[in-house]
């Protein structure tokens, strides 16, 4: 089915040429210091017609925010047959921010098999689209469509898309992010929410909220919504202690909306640290992905994980970086805390957690030794509190109008 289309992409993209995969093999991660410190031993066939619609305009911020409807045409994804015998439908997946780092990473890894059919979900269309060829992804694997995670507009919009392309959702990825270590302001979402928490948390949480009648109504065997969380987030590690430590306090700045106006930026009230406020997020990701397992694995069968994929130091997440960070921190990750994972591995990884038969179990935060054998972690204190979980998800609920 094709949808109508309203115009072709605008020349108006700018296209960065860091889309491409690192090819850096190294698959070792820290035994000493990338493991709990609390405990050493636990350690469719788719042809796809892609034409968009866009418009810009200007949120109250000022921040140019990009409106942009995506057309495709659905996927055949019906039971092939082989000798009688009925085989396994491709696995539908959407990936969110694969148009660079472990995004891409993992939709090339998953497009590879010949398994999976990704939807790309990416906030610059015409990058995704780009990343994906030069990653060498098959064209009929892929479908690229627009989704930006700060401004909830957009994720109802690509929610709405997303089901007129009558796709199924077997997987939903959260793994976009965004890092403002140098930011000495908050920014803001479209909404006036501090930029990484509403993008990392409240985007994606909106974004899974919605996506979970999809999920349910998936007649695939695993169903499965992973959430990218982080070493960094979890104070139970020495990485998770180098300051700004993670700490979402009582809440108060998050349910004042974090609009740095009445209510402070950061979730803990405190003033704006943009290293803080993307560890805050987080930890976020970490404890909604366990209230989901809570409220709806019992139910539903799906699948709730949350994984560090190990210190991938080379992706765009540190653009924001001062240019030396930039330099020393992947010769620091690699020699020194050998912490050090390229995006291929990071790929492969977060490819194990969407597809692996063997890592079906609910509610865990899956991390890898230094074999590359992934094992259940341990998450912090604050990073497993169950009552705060609870209290995050109603808070965001507010936020983001589902309550
Ligand atoms: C802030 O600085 C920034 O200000 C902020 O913008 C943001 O980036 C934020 O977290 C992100 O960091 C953090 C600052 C804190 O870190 C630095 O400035 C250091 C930058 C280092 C980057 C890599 C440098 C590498 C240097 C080595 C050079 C090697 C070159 C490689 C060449 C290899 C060739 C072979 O940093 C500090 O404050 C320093 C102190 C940090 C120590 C933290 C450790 C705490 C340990 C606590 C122990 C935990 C205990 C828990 C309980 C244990 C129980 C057993
Ligand atoms: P990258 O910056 O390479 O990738 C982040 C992706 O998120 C990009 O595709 C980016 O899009 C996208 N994105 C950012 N903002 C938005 C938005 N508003 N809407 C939609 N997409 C958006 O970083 P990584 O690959 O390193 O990060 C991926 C995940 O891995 C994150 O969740 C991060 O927290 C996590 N992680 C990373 C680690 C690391 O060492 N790198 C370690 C642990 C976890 P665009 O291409 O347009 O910029
Ligand atoms: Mg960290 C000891 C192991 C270890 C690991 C696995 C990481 C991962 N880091 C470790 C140690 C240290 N780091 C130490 C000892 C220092 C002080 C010198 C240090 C510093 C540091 C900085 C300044 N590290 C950083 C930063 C960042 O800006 C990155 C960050 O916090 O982003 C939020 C970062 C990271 N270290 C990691 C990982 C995985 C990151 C990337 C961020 C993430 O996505 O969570």
């Amino acid at each position: 089915m094709a949808l109508q289309a309203a115009s072709l992409v605008s020349s108006a993209f700018s296209v960065r040429k860091d889309g491409k995969l690192n090819a850096s093999s190294s698959i070792k991660e820290s035994s000493l210091f990338g493991v709990s410190l609390l405990d050493q031993n636990k350690v469719n066939s788719v042809s796809s017609s892609l034409r968009c619609k866009r418009a810009q305009s200007l949120s109250k911020n000022g921040a140019i925010i990009r409106a942009q409807t995506i057309a495709t045409s659905a996927p055949t994804v019906t039971k092939s047959s082989s000798e009688g015998k009925k085989t396994l439908r491709k696995g539908s997946v959407v990936v969110t921010g694969a148009s660079s780092g472990l995004g891409l990473a993992t939709a090339k890894a998953l497009a590879e098999t010949g398994k999976w059919h990704v939807i790309m979900a990416c906030r610059d269309f015409l990058k995704a689209e780009k990343a994906a060829k030069s990653a060498g992804m098959p064209k009929d694997s892929y479908t690229v469509m627009h989704l930006d995670l700060a401004s909830l507009d957009s994720v109802r919009q690509f929610v709405d898309n997303f089901r007129r392309a009558e796709m199924p959702l077997d997987v939903l990825v959260c793994n976009a992010a965004v890092y403002q270590p140098t930011a000495n302001q908050p920014t803001f979402t479209a909404e006036g929410f501090e930029l990484s928490v509403g993008t990392n948390h409240l985007g994606h949480f909106l974004l899974s909220r919605l996506l979970m009648d999809d999920l349910k109504n998936s007649d695939y065997p695993s169903k499965r919504l992973i959430i990218v969380g982080s070493i960094t987030g979890n104070t139970n590690t020495l990485a998770g202690n180098v300051p700004p430590k993670a700490n979402l306090g009582d809440l108060r700045g998050l349910a004042g909306g974090l609009n740095g106006l009445n209510s402070s930026a950061m979730i803990d009230g405190g003033d704006f640290n943009g290293a803080k406020a993307y560890k805050d997020s987080k930890v976020c990701n970490m404890l909604i992905m366990q209230e989901f397992h809570r409220r709806f694995h019992e139910e539903t069968g799906i699948t709730f994980a949350s994984l560090y994929p190990g210190c991938i130091a080379s992706t765009g997440l540190f653009r924001e970086h001062i240019p030396l960070f930039r330099a020393l921190f992947p010769p620091f990750q690699k020699y020194i805390t050998k912490g050090y994972v390229s995006e291929t591995e990071a790929g492969k990884r977060l490819g194990q957690v969407v597809s692996d038969p063997s890592l079906t179990k609910s509610g865990v935060y899956w991390s890898w030794n230094k074999s590359s054998a992934s094992f259940e972690n341990q998450l912090s204190q604050e990073a497993s509190d169950i009552e705060k979980a609870r209290r995050v998800w109603e808070v965001s609920e507010k936020l983001v109008g589902l309550a």
